[in-house]
């Protein structure tokens, strides 16, 4: 019911990559041109390989839209791939030599199976365009509620000028929005762009890969999204849960992340002030100056803008090679090659935002409930309503 649930199927060669949503009330207004955006910004960024000169990046609706917006039923989307040849042995051979790093030598030992292909088939990115789909989606219920998610890579990569210092706030994220469009991987500042662009080139020509940090701002978001009451509702725990379940993260932080391990208690926490003239804002006049909480404290939004950060190791797959184990013949052997990026961090940082858009969204649905979006608004302002009451 209240709920929000999502999941995918596919391979990366295989005829497309399945997503599925339920739980979205009725009257969603699907925006196709903004979710077919989302998909195409995700296909893109300096350092990707062959791939995305093949495919054209698409969502088709099988069920849960009538008349361009959602019934209140499950929705089903099918981002088809052109790149289809599972099947074809001649074209999709075996591969018997795991790449370190990749999914392929767990898959292998966990399915019983000598061929890596079939593990690397669907632990494959490839399967975040359905990801990517689904949180698009969602943000088209979130953006009419007045909260928008803002995703962006803060840098990454071995040279410290390709880390970029942008402090960004709810009045100038769209500014760093367009400055992060007119970048080729995500960076809204031009001289760490340009540091991480060298940074991919030169790992092009070492035959190495390139990881990164991306960072997700949500603004908007009403107090009380989520839950202190049960460990798996709190919010912080739910987006670390997505965003970490993207392929090839290591690590998040909300907020201030691993620095708060060295700070004192006075450096970290965020002082709480009250500005009637600023009520009407989702922070109900409850104004801070600092955000090291990342708007998130007993794992529920405080009226501040919500902050992902994830970390992206680089890719596994090195036109190099890495030393590695043929698992038939069990002789030392350089890992396979096969056609990859260099970097998808730009691609990554899309993702990110679309996963923790779906986990707002799941806690919206949570918190208000309503079977259609005309029931949604009108249970926010009154919460909102009753909220600004508060203690009077
Ligand atoms: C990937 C390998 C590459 C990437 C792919 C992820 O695909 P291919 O083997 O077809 O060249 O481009 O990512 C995508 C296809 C995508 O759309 O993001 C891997 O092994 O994880």
């Amino acid at each position: 019911m209240a709920d929000l649930t999502y999941r995918t199927a596919g391979e990366s060669h295989g005829p497309g990559v399945l997503g599925f949503i339920e739980g979205l009330p009725r009257g969603v207004e699907v925006d196709t041109e903004f979710i077919d955006g989302e998909l195409r910004r995700r296909q893109g960024g300096y350092g990707r390989g062959g791939r995305q000169r093949i495919e054209t990046d698409h969502a088709q609706y099988l069920g849960g839209v009538r008349l361009g917006h959602t019934t209140g039923a499950p929705v089903a989307m099918l981002v088809p791939n052109k790149d289809s040849r599972l099947d074809d042995l001649e074209r999709t051979p075996p591969v018997e030599r795991p790449r370190p790093g990749h999914a392929d030598l767990a898959g292998s030992l966990k399915w019983l199976v000598p061929d890596c292909r079939e593990t690397l088939e669907r632990a494959s990115a490839r399967e975040t365009a359905g990801r990517t789909a689904l949180g698009a989606l969602a943000r088209c219920m979130l953006r009419d509620l007045g909260i928008e998610v803002f995703g962006f890579v803060r840098g990454g990569g071995p040279d410290p000028a390709a880390m970029s210092d942008v402090v960004v706030t709810e009045s100038n994220w769209r500014e760093f929005r367009a400055a992060r469009d007119a970048s080729d991987v995500a960076i809204p500042d031009s001289a760490a762009s340009e540091a991480m662009i060298a940074s991919i080139r030169q790992a092009k020509i070492d035959k190495d890969t390139v990881g990164g940090f991306v960072e997700v701002h949500v603004f908007g978001c009403p107090p009380g999204l989520g839950s202190c009451v049960q460990w798996s509702d709190r919010l912080d725990a739910r987006l670390a849960y997505a965003v970490m379940g993207i392929q090839a993260f290591k690590a998040v932080e909300i907020g201030l992340g691993v620095e708060t391990g060295r700070r004192n208690g006075s450096q970290v926490h965020d002082a709480i002030d009250y500005d009637a003239s600023r009520r009407g804002e989702r922070n109900l006049g409850f104004v801070r100056e600092s955000n090291n909480a990342g708007g998130l404290e007993g794992g529920m939004t405080d009226g501040m803008p919500v902050v992902v950060r994830g970390t992206m190791k680089p890719i596994a797959t090195l036109l190099r090679g890495m030393p590695s184990v043929n698992l038939v013949t069990r002789e030392k052997d350089a890992s396979a090659y096969e056609r990859s990026d260099v970097s998808a961090i730009a691609a990554a940082s899309v993702v990110a935002e679309n996963v923790v858009a779906l986990e707002i969204a799941r806690a919206v649905r949570q918190k208000f409930g309503g079977d259609s979006m005309v029931e949604v608004k009108a249970q926010l302002e009154s919460y909102l309503t009753l909220a600004r009451e508060l203690g009077k």
